[in-house]
């Protein structure tokens, strides 16, 4: 008897379980396209952040740099108080980094100058002693400092907080949340926040960068009063740290009084 070919031979039946299974392995496929598309989906995403341009990236490097060196640099005041009774005053632009005295106690630029970095030890620092930002290293990337003169200098003259007492001391550094309406603006002792505009009133001192635009801005309503290349403003107790966007990228910091006190107390230099 002649044999059929094999492709025009009848399928034999499915068994039931066999049947079963064709059913699971549709179903199975209609769940792979829903997974293919969270899949693709989810691609699409990491390629995205991947196609993120290279300067948004090194620009949230640059900013998460300098918020640590911000904090660091506060640590170390705290650090450098405990250990010496006393806080530094800030660097000059002509001392290299160290702190800059016009007799004991009485800082030369207590408002518009520089992180002693040389006087504490901290890095990073540029070629000439200063510590620098996340964003370069140009001179205006140095991270700047202002110290309270308050106490007549009582926090820079070495147990000078403990002379005059905690009851008494009264730092007088103000931190704005906007530069709009600032009274007596230029004034070194009495420069101060439009009325509920104050982040802080009673700041021992402040620390700051001057962001991503520090070569080129500066000259806004907020920036010009943190002293800077292009401040118009000469240098009081009041500074601004105003939400980040186009017209201010300063990136603040500050040691409030509390804080310091607290520190104070608990290695024995005060009360
Ligand atoms: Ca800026
Ligand atoms: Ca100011």
């Amino acid at each position: 008897m002649k044999r059929m070919p094999k492709s025009q031979r009848p399928s034999p039946p499915l068994p039931t379980r066999a049947l079963s299974s064709v059913r699971a392995d549709r179903a199975a496929r209609g769940f792979t396209l829903v997974e293919l598309a969270i899949v693709m989906f989810i691609v699409s995403l990491l390629l995205g952040g991947m196609l993120l341009p290279l300067s948004a990236q090194q620009d949230v490097r640059a900013y998460g740099d300098t918020q640590k060196i911000l904090s660091e640099a506060r640590d170390a005041l705290l650090g450098y108080a405990m250990a010496n009774d006393r806080l530094p005053c800030p660097a000059s632009s002509t001392s290299n980094g160290v702190e800059s005295m016009s007799s004991p106690g009485v800082c030369t630029n207590p408002h518009d100058g520089y992180f002693p970095a040389a006087t504490l030890g901290l890095t990073p620092v540029d070629s000439s002693g200063y510590l620098i930002d996340g964003w370069g290293s140009d001179s205006y990337n140095r991270i700047r400092y202002a110290v309270t003169t308050a106490n007549t200098n009582s926090f820079t003259t070495s147990s000078g907080m403990k002379n005059t007492g905690v009851t008494v001391l009264a730092p007088d550094l103000q931190v704005c949340s906007t530069g709009a309406s600032m009274a007596n603006a230029g004034n070194p002792a009495t420069a101060a926040c439009a009325a509920g505009k104050a982040l802080a009133t009673d700041a021992v001192a402040v620390i700051y960068s001057l962001g991503k635009n520090a070569g080129t801005a500066g000259a806004g309503t907020e920036e010009t009063h943190n002293p800077n290349p292009l401040a118009t403003i000469p240098a009081d107790r009041a500074f601004v740290s105003a939400p980040q966007g186009s017209s201010s990228d300063d990136q603040m910091v500050w040691l409030s009084k509390s804080t310091l006190f607290n520190r104070l107390v608990a290695a024995g230099r005060l009360p």
